[in-house]
Formats: C-alpha cells, sequence, structure tokens
C-alpha cells in the first residue's frame, strides 16, 4: 500500500537521521545567519554538525530584513561570503551591496544542508550536558511540548563542541552560567546584555566577541554581542557572516589540529 510505504519511509529514515547525530562534534543553537554559516564551513570540514532551532523555518532574523522590507545590506568586508553561496547581490553605495533577504537566507539553508550539516527544525535546546565542568552536548524537546508546558523529559545529544547562535537573547550562555555558578568568559564573568545600536562598532566587536565563551560552549552573532555587552547594529549581516565564519575557524583548528 502506497500510503503505509510513505510514512514508513519518512518514519524510518527520520530516525536513522536523528541516530546518525546523538554523537556530534559541533552541535549549533540556533538557525540565524551567523549559526547557519558555521554550519556550513564545519560540515565543509568534514565535521559532524547539527544545527538545532526551535522555529519551523529556520533562518532566524534574516527573512525579515528591516521592517519587513525584504532586503538587507552586507558590506564589502563580507562580501566574499555572499560569493560563496551564491546570492545574487547589488552594488549600492561605497562600500555596501544589497540582496534579498529571502533568497539569502535560503541560499544559506541550502548550501549548509547541501555540505552536510544536518538541520533540525522544530527543536528547542532547553539546556547543555556539563560534565566534569565542560559543556559537552546539548539537550533537546520539541518546541511544541515547552510550548504546552507539557511534562515529557527531553533527549540528549552529546557534541564535542556547542555553538551559542540564539541571538538577542543568547539562551545557551544565561542557561549554562545560570545553573552551574561558573563564570563566562567576559568582563563581569555573566551575561552582559548587549548596548544600544552603533553599526560601525557593532559589527566590529561581534567578531571580536565571537570565541570560545566557557570551555566546550562557543559564541557567534547577536549571542556573542549580548554576552559581550557590544552594541547592536541592525540590518547590516555582514557582522553576522563573519562571525559564524569566525566560530567555524575556531572549531575546526581545535578539532583538525
Ligand atoms: O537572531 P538570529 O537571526 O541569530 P543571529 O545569527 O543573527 C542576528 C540577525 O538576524 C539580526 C541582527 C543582524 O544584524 O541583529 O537580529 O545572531 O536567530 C537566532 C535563532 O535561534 C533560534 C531562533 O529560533 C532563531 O532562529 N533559537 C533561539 N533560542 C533557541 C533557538 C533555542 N533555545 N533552541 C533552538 N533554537
Amino acid at each position: 500500500m502506497i500510503e503505509k510505504r510513505v510514512s514508513r519511509g519518512i518514519i524510518s529514515t527520520y530516525f536513522d537521521k536523528l541516530e546518525k547525530n546523538l554523537d556530534l562534534d559541533v552541535a549549533i543553537v540556533g538557525g540565524g545567519p551567523s549559526g547557519i554559516v558555521a554550519a556550513y564551513y564545519l560540515a565543509k570540514a568534514g565535521l559532524r554538525v547539527a544545527l538545532f532551532d526551535r522555529k519551523l523555518s529556520p533562518g532566524g532574523g534574516m527573512w525579515g530584513g528591516a521592517m519587513m522590507f525584504n532586503q538587507i545590506v552586507v558590506q564589502e568586508e563580507a562580501l566574499h561570503i555572499i560569493k560563496e553561496f551564491d546570492i545574487n547581490y547589488e552594488p549600492y553605495d561605497e562600500g555596501l551591496y544589497v540582496m534579498d533577504s529571502v533568497e539569502s537566507t535560503s541560499a544559506l539553508l541550502y548550501k549548509a544542508v547541501h555540505a552536510g550539516a544536518t538541520v533540525f527544525n522544530c527543536y528547542s535546546v532547553e539546556d547543555v550536558i556539563f560534565k566534569n565542568d565542560v559543556v559537552s552536548g546539548v539537550v533537546v524537546n520539541w518546541t511544541p511540548v515547552l510550548r504546552e508546558g507539557l511534562h515529557v523529559d527531553p533527549l540528549n545529544i552529546m557534541a564535542k563542541c556547542v555553538i551559542d547562535g540564539t541571538g538577542h537573547d543568547s539562551e545557551m550562555c544565561r542557561t549554562v552560567a545560570r545553573k552551574n555558578g561558573i563564570r563566562l568568559a567576559t568582563d563581569t564573568g555573566a551575561v552582559i546584555g548587549e548596548r544600544s545600536l552603533d553599526v560601525v562598532a557593532g559589527e566590529a566587536e561581534v567578531v571580536n566577541g565571537t570565541k570560545e565563551i566557557y570551555p566546550g560552549l562557543y559564541v557567534c552573532g547577536m549571542a556573542a554581542s549580548a554576552v559581550s555587552g557590544t552594541p547592536r547594529m541592525g540590518p547590516i549581516f555582514g557582522g553576522m557572516l563573519l562571525s559564524g565564519r569566525r566560530v567555524a575557524d575556531l572549531i575546526i583548528e581545535r578539532l583538525t589540529r
């Protein structure tokens, strides 16, 4: 019966996919632009990488451009990443390029999956695995379970490195600090919280702040700004792309050294 074969095709391949991702090199929490770019470069380097996003459609804040005007801006320094993802772009003003936000977001996702990253959508990461004072994986549950407040236990996924790419809330960093009484690699040892908008400082600082924030836990994108207390930058996306690239480079250097 075709009806049964359709169901079996989905169920058996899905659980095969899940099982293959129970022990990762890198677990990425959050599928915004920085997390997806990281997934692409990590997978391209041959690492086992999965990205978990709580939404049905990963892509974070990139789909909507600014105020739902679905265009984004990227500066010269990050244009090589736009080219790497085969995204169409137009020069707009000195050193600035514009592109369609829907094409850009879909291209990032498409290329990351084609490079070998696995994307799990509708997964919320609610905690990390914390063994011997090292972040060693993620604890995941269905987003609808958490939204409904159902009392259902999560599943555990081991990872040599975890990336917090959760955006403005920097959820993983907050959770690790709150639950385990540890100090993060910030000026205060805690999540400082992002500052008001400044494009030049924000774009530079998000890349500088992309780092291992606690053993086993890396931070990229707006989560890096929020943790280190640097300014937001609005709908210019070069810093997000460069931050994703940087966190991938740091982990590739560590795991393939
Ligand atoms: O915020 P977001 O787009 O991440 P980003 O890579 O990019 C920021 C820009 O979009 C924009 C900006 C640029 O100038 O300021 O805001 O830092 O995407 C974060 C993603 O993480 C998911 C969330 O659904 C979103 O897609 N997310 C957040 N918390 C969790 C999560 C969680 N606990 N588990 C799974 N996914």
